[in-house]
């Protein structure tokens, strides 16, 4: 293999958002000499490997975007409120190319591993082309969730039709006309997937496990006059995301869900659901997230929109979510979700009440002791979140130190950004920081910057090493760990807290900010202007 062995400044692994953002940020603003390594053949992330029918952003468009490129900010049309995937690559291939990004990006190619040279402080990058080159800084922006989830199904490999996981999509879709398909899983993907591939399909079968909160996404054009307004107003629309509590331009309602008449609240909870989006997960009541009475209220809303929704009532009570509370579980948006299980060629079997998956067999899948037939099967069963596609990297810190050695009980980092023995390595959106508890691009900014800074100062001050010590690590881990323990997350057998993928040990992964990704960003910052509070700098 003929790889590179050459020196970089920096080592950036992925091109998706964040790789894209950080290449931009050391390059053009402090004129490093970096490399990209990227296993996809472009730019895109998590938007190339996921193109299963149905998918885009929950995010609303025009907050899901670079916020530094000005002039694009008002140049680029969004044709929809939650563009999908395609558009998506567009506009980060557009990005790409204005910036001329892809100069230093090495697409098909994988990192592999990677380890600290203490005698000279500087990473060893390898990758499966055979490159192994050094740089000072290695930095990580590969996404909380792109380590494929597929479930050891027993008899998955006698299965004679076709099966694909939902995040790893031929090119070019599949041709669902006339098969009988079945897709297992209803998370965020899934409720996206399974309208459009219901549409498609002789007859659909969805397997769940769990049944999820929806609510109503609300796409389609938005107001030109809206439009205009926002572009009018970006600086203030990026100054609001980013003092926000989530990244999104509203906040709590300041009251008790408890403390309101019916009335007041029936008319809230109509506000937010006719408003689609996120707004009833993450504008609700202050305490929803707090009080289980309080959450109970906003869950009935929720389940009697279910039961008015779908006709059968025994498909219905199937998708009553029960046993945790609302909101403790990633928000799916739906469009036609709930009304797909209406169609005649569509199936829900429960786990519960009809049976778990047993086994795949050669015709199709057995659950409850009953073989159903299909001649494609779609995994949305999720991913490994945050902590996978980190230990997937084969990074060896200081004494030769792994992330797996390291993170037995779950992860343990500074900030979210940096892992005590591993000098010089920054984890964007990383486990314990806000990421996925945010509207990410907020949250990938916020790292990009405060990276980009840290490395500048550095390099003013002569040093050559940074590194989270041991007890700040820790009493990150201990904040962290507090400010979930005191919300109703816990409760839930969510990919928060680790609990989809057997034997990996229930911690919760991204960090629940008191005062928001706002207040996240102040207390990075406060670190740096404390002189990298809690770092060692050498
Ligand atoms: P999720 O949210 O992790 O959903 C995966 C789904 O697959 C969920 O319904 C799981 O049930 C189900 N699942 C996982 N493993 C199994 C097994 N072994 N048997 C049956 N069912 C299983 O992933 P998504 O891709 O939907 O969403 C991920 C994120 O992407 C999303 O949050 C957005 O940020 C974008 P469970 O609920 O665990 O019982």
């Amino acid at each position: 293999m003929a790889g590179t062995n050459k020196t970089f400044d920096a080592v950036v692994i992925g091109a998706g958002f964040s790789g894209m953002h950080m290449l931009k940020s050391l390059r053009d603003k402090l004129g490093l000499n970096v490399r990209v390594y990227e296993s996809g053949d472009t730019v895109g992330g998590t938007w190339y490997w996921n193109r299963y029918p149905g998918a885009r952003c929950d995010s609303d468009a025009y907050i899901y975007c670079f916020t530094w490129d000005k002039q694009l900010l008002q140049d680029w049309n969004w044709t929809e409120r939650y563009p999908e995937q395609p558009e998506i690559l567009r506009y980060l291939e557009h990005v790409a190319e204005r910036h001329d990004l892809k100069r230093n990006m090495q697409f098909n190619t994988r990192v592999i591993g990677a380890e600290f040279d203490e005698t000279t402080d500087m990473w060893r990058v390898h990758t499966d082309k055979g490159d192994d080159v050094t740089a000072r800084y290695l930095i990580t922006a590969v996404g909380s969730l792109s380590t494929t989830n597929i479930p050891h199904f027993e008899g998955l490999e006698t299965f004679q039709g076709k099966w694909c996981h939902t995040s790893r999509f031929p090119r070019g879709g599949i041709d669902f006309t006339g098969k009988r398909v079945a897709v297992v899983g209803t998370g965020a993907t899934a409720v996206q997937a399974i309208p459009e591939i219901a549409q498609q399909a002789k007859q659909l079968t969805v397997f769940q496990r769990t049944a999820n909160y929806c609510v109503p996404a609300r796409n389609g054009k938005v107001d030109p006059e809206v439009v205009r307004a926002r572009k009018a107003d970006y600086d203030g629309v990026i100054d609001r995301i980013r003092k926000s509590f989530f990244g999104f331009e509203y906040g709590f309602i300041e009251k008790s869900a408890l403390e309101v008449t019916t009335e007041e609240r029936e008319r809230e909870f109509d506000r937010m659901w006719d408003a689609g989006g996120f707004a009833f997960w993450l504008a609700n009541y202050q305490d929803m997230f707090f009080i289980q009475e309080a959450n109970d209220l906003c869950a009935d809303y929720i389940k009697r929109k279910i039961r008015k929704t779908v006709k059968d009532p025994v498909v219905a009570e199937k998708l009553i979510p029960k046993g945790y509370a609302y909101g403790t579980k990633r928000q799916p948006l739906d469009t036609n979700y709930y009304e797909t299980f209406n169609k005649d060629n569509v199936l829900l079997v429960d786990a519960t009440i009809d049976g778990p998956i047993e086994r795949i067999s050669g015709r199709g899948i057995q659950a409850g002791g009953k073989e159903y037939e299909f001649d494609i099967i779609v995994f949305a069963t999720g991913f490994d979140a945050m902590t996978g596609p980190l230990k997937a990297l084969n990074l060896k810190g200081r004494g030769g130190r792994t992330l797996d050695e390291q993170w037995v009980h779950g992860p343990q980092t500074y900030l979210g950004i940096s892992v005590a023995g591993f000098p010089n390595l920054f984890t964007l959106t990383g486990p314990q920081s806000p990421s996925v508890l945010s509207n990410m691009p907020v949250s990938i900014e916020q790292h990009v910057e405060w990276v980009t800074d840290c490395i500048a100062k550095m390099r003013e001050a002569g040093k050559t090493t940074i590194e989270a010590t041991g007890e700040a690590q820790e009493k990150w881990v201990a904040h962290v760990n507090e400010v979930v323990s005191g919300t109703l997350m816990p409760g839930a057998n969510s990919w928060y807290m680790s609990a989809n993928i057997a034997g990996k040990p229930r911690a919760f992964l991204p960090y629940l900010c008191p005062e928001g990704v706002g207040g996240y960003r102040r207390k990075c910052d406060e670190v740096a202007a404390n002189g990298y509070e809690g770092f060692a700098l050498a």
